[in-house]
Protein backbone atom coordinates (compact mmCIF):
# COMPACT_ATOMS: atom_id res chain seq x y z
CA UNK A 1 0.00 0.00 0.00
CA UNK A 2 1.57 3.10 -1.24
CA UNK A 3 0.21 4.85 1.87
CA UNK A 4 -0.78 3.48 5.37
CA UNK A 5 -3.34 4.67 8.23
CA UNK A 6 -2.08 3.30 11.39
CA UNK A 7 -1.67 4.43 15.21
CA UNK A 8 1.64 4.07 16.47
CA UNK A 9 0.47 1.29 18.88
CA UNK A 10 -0.27 -0.86 15.68
CA UNK A 11 2.89 -0.06 14.35
CA UNK A 12 4.83 -0.67 17.56
CA UNK A 13 3.33 -3.79 18.33
CA UNK A 14 5.73 -6.74 18.55
CA UNK A 15 8.81 -5.25 17.33
CA UNK A 16 12.38 -6.11 19.05
CA UNK A 17 13.22 -3.60 21.76
CA UNK A 18 17.06 -3.03 19.44
CA UNK A 19 14.91 -2.34 16.04
CA UNK A 20 11.73 -0.20 17.87
CA UNK A 21 14.55 2.18 18.87
CA UNK A 22 15.93 1.89 15.06
CA UNK A 23 12.07 2.59 14.14
CA UNK A 24 11.93 5.24 16.37
CA UNK A 25 14.79 7.20 15.57
CA UNK A 26 14.44 7.12 11.56
CA UNK A 27 11.00 8.44 12.09
CA UNK A 28 12.14 11.21 14.72
CA UNK A 29 12.38 13.97 11.74
CA UNK A 30 9.26 12.75 10.14
CA UNK A 31 6.33 15.44 10.81
CA UNK A 32 2.23 15.60 11.08
CA UNK A 33 0.36 17.82 9.34
CA UNK A 34 -3.54 18.83 9.87
CA UNK A 35 -6.16 19.63 7.22
CA UNK A 36 -9.26 20.34 7.97
CA UNK A 37 -12.10 19.49 5.99
CA UNK A 38 -14.70 23.06 6.76
CA UNK A 39 -18.11 23.62 6.99
CA UNK A 40 -17.81 25.57 3.65
CA UNK A 41 -17.05 22.33 1.78
CA UNK A 42 -13.10 22.98 1.32
CA UNK A 43 -10.35 21.43 2.52
CA UNK A 44 -7.76 23.82 4.71
CA UNK A 45 -4.84 23.95 3.31
CA UNK A 46 -6.35 23.16 0.01
CA UNK A 47 -2.76 22.24 -1.22
CA UNK A 48 -0.02 20.98 1.31
CA UNK A 49 3.15 19.74 0.38
CA UNK A 50 5.04 17.07 2.32
CA UNK A 51 8.38 15.23 2.82
CA UNK A 52 8.33 11.70 2.28
CA UNK A 53 7.10 9.91 5.27
CA UNK A 54 5.14 12.98 6.93
CA UNK A 55 1.45 12.34 8.14
CA UNK A 56 -1.41 14.32 7.78
CA UNK A 57 -4.21 14.29 10.10
CA UNK A 58 -7.68 15.06 8.03
CA UNK A 59 -9.82 16.38 10.73
CA UNK A 60 -13.83 17.07 10.04
CA UNK A 61 -14.17 21.23 11.29
CA UNK A 62 -17.55 20.99 10.74
CA UNK A 63 -20.51 19.28 8.07
CA UNK A 64 -20.60 15.58 6.26
CA UNK A 65 -17.64 14.91 5.31
CA UNK A 66 -14.81 12.15 4.68
CA UNK A 67 -11.68 12.06 2.39
CA UNK A 68 -11.20 9.75 -0.48
CA UNK A 69 -7.78 10.02 -2.41
CA UNK A 70 -8.13 9.97 -6.34
CA UNK A 71 -6.33 6.36 -7.00
CA UNK A 72 -8.33 5.10 -3.79
CA UNK A 73 -5.11 4.41 -2.05
CA UNK A 74 -6.85 6.03 1.03
CA UNK A 75 -10.37 6.65 2.49
CA UNK A 76 -11.17 8.16 5.55
CA UNK A 77 -13.06 9.61 7.73
CA UNK A 78 -13.91 8.07 11.28
CA UNK A 79 -11.10 5.87 10.93
CA UNK A 80 -9.57 4.48 7.41
CA UNK A 81 -10.80 0.92 7.88
CA UNK A 82 -13.76 0.08 9.16
CA UNK A 83 -15.75 3.65 9.44
CA UNK A 84 -14.97 5.32 6.03
CA UNK A 85 -18.25 6.59 4.52
CA UNK A 86 -18.80 10.51 5.17
CA UNK A 87 -19.45 11.62 8.49
CA UNK A 88 -20.83 14.58 10.59
CA UNK A 89 -18.80 13.50 13.36
CA UNK A 90 -15.99 15.30 14.93
CA UNK A 91 -13.53 12.64 13.22
CA UNK A 92 -9.84 12.97 12.66
CA UNK A 93 -7.73 10.21 11.11
CA UNK A 94 -3.84 10.31 10.36
CA UNK A 95 -2.47 8.45 6.80
CA UNK A 96 1.40 8.94 6.53
CA UNK A 97 2.29 9.29 2.71
CA UNK A 98 5.55 6.26 1.78
CA UNK A 99 5.18 7.45 -2.48
CA UNK A 100 6.74 10.35 -3.66
CA UNK A 101 3.91 12.09 -5.89
CA UNK A 102 0.82 14.33 -6.13
CA UNK A 103 -1.92 12.84 -4.78
CA UNK A 104 -5.48 14.71 -5.26
CA UNK A 105 -8.44 13.64 -2.68
CA UNK A 106 -11.88 14.83 -2.54
CA UNK A 107 -14.77 14.31 -0.27
CA UNK A 108 -17.38 11.69 -1.46
CA UNK A 109 -20.63 14.21 -0.14
CA UNK A 110 -19.16 16.93 -1.78
CA UNK A 111 -17.08 16.31 -4.26
CA UNK A 112 -15.76 13.96 -6.95
CA UNK A 113 -12.41 12.98 -8.77
CA UNK A 114 -12.32 15.94 -11.13
CA UNK A 115 -14.70 18.80 -9.20
CA UNK A 116 -16.09 20.29 -5.82
CA UNK A 117 -14.49 19.74 -2.07
CA UNK A 118 -11.04 18.48 -3.34
CA UNK A 119 -7.38 19.14 -1.76
CA UNK A 120 -4.00 18.10 -2.98
CA UNK A 121 -0.88 16.47 -1.19
CA UNK A 122 2.43 17.01 -2.79
CA UNK A 123 5.14 14.66 -1.43
CA UNK A 124 8.83 15.60 -2.21
CA UNK A 125 11.81 13.40 -1.21
CA UNK A 126 13.97 15.23 1.98
CA UNK A 127 16.84 14.29 0.65
CA UNK A 128 16.74 17.20 -1.64
CA UNK A 129 15.68 19.62 1.32
CA UNK A 130 18.24 18.43 4.51
CA UNK A 131 19.94 14.92 4.00
CA UNK A 132 22.58 16.38 1.83
CA UNK A 133 26.00 16.48 4.18
CA UNK A 134 29.14 18.98 3.03
CA UNK A 135 32.06 17.13 2.10
CA UNK A 136 34.80 20.62 2.14
CU1 LIG B 1 -17.67 17.16 2.38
Amino acid sequence: MPAICVSWAERLRGLPAALLLAVLAGDASARTFEVIANPDMTFTPATLTIYQYDRVVFRNGGGLHNVVADDNRFRCAVNCNTNTAPSALAWSAGVQFTLLGSIGYYCEQHGDTGSGMRGLIVVIDRVFVDDFSAIR
